[in-house]
């Protein structure tokens, strides 16, 4: 069994990133191999339940209200559309589900209108995920004692760039909203997008912070920037595909018991660079129409796909 580190140093985790791609990725995924079945895929699902018109000015988002792009700004779906969609998704095979709403923070009105969703949607028998911007430490507890399983909060870069794709909250908030979920014992997801133009020290930097935590997320969600029209990062240059391989398998190696998702950007990916993603760690993916407000993967291509590498899915 691999030791769980929590004192990584930059250089450290610069050095895989730099290694030769066929021996980084023997690393990775042999440490995949001691932690996980390296055929097993969690298969979770995503429903936006309130889009659109965020305060938040973060450079990749097609809901902040900053941006052209901004998609039409919708309420707080009713509680049983919600149901129905969650129903939905565990008859196709979803062990969890996560539910995105464009806020910057949670008021005390929403608060008690989630707290009736994740009730609701526990009662279907499904683990439930929600991410809702940032978090005060009673709102955790309160989330945690109506029986919300996981938090997503991605630190989505490193904090030497993350000024230039958000200004309107800070890297320390994203860290204050973690601490308060893994104090109030959520279990945490966080990760980041790549190809917003990053460096790989960037990039290398996200790692350090994730797996510097005092825990090491339960999962790390990796996105691949999806480039919407009307955004500032519409024209981000293109990241090389075998770099963002490199990442994945970074990610696995530095925080070996964390479930590993391929995120966003999945539809723009190959078979074979999914694949690749996969034997480098990653163990998760979002399955469904939709991500939250983009076209995700077309789920008879995941069937296919994971039928054609004799991976199963797993809750
Ligand atoms: N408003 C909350 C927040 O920012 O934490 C929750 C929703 S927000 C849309 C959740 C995450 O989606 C972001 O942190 C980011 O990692 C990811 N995301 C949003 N737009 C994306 C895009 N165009 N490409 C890739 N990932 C994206
Ligand atoms: C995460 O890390 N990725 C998901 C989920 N957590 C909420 C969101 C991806 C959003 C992709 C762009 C969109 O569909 O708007
Ligand atoms: Fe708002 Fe979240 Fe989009 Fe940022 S990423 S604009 S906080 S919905």
């Amino acid at each position: 069994m691999t030791e769980l580190r929590h004192d990584w140093r930059l250089e450290e985790i610069l050095d895989y990133l730099e290694r030769p791609f066929n021996d980084l990725l023997w690393t990775a995924h042999s440490i995949h191999r001691t932690h996980f079945n390296p055929n097993a895929m969690q298969i979770s699902s995503l429903l936006s339940i309130k889009t659109g018109g965020c305060s938040e000015d973060c450079g990749y988002c097609s809901q902040s209200g900053h941006h052209e792009a901004s998609v039409s700004k919708e309420q707080l779906l009713p509680l049983e559309q919600v149901v129905v969609a969650a129903r939905q998704a565990k008859a196709q095979g979803a062990g969890r589900f996560c539910m995105g709403a464009a806020w910057r923070s949670l008021n005390e009105k929403h608060l008690q209108q989630v707290i009736e969703i994740v009730q609701a949607v526990k009662a279907q028998g499904l683990e439930t995920c929600m991410t809702l911007g940032m978090l005060t430490q009673t709102q955790a507890q309160q989330l945690k004692a109506a029986g919300l399983d996981y938090y997503n909060h991605n630190l989505d870069t490193s904090p030497e760039f993350y000024g230039q794709v958000v200004t309107t909250h800070t890297y320390q908030d994203r860290l204050d909203t973690l601490n308060h979920v893994r104090e109030a014992g959520l279990k945490m997801c966080s990760g980041g997008i790549l190809g917003m133009g990053e460096s790989r020290q960037d990039r290398a930097a996200l790692l350090q912070q994730l797996a510097n935590l005092p825990a090491h997320p339960h999962a790390v969600p990796i996105n691949h920037l999806v480039k919407i029209a009307g955004t500032p990062l519409q024209e981000a240059p293109p990241l090389d595909p075998l770099e963002f391989v490199r990442t994945v398998a970074t990610a696995r190696i530095v925080m070996p018991r964390s479930y590993v998702r391929l995120s966003a950007g999945r539809a723009q990916m190959s078979d074979e660079l999914q694949a690749l993603c996969f034997f480098a760690g990653a163990n998760s993916i979002f399955y469904g129409t939709n991500l939250l407000t983009t076209p995700n993967a077309e789920q008879h291509e995941d069937q296919a796909l994971l039928a054609r590498l004799g991976m199963d899915s797993a809750a």
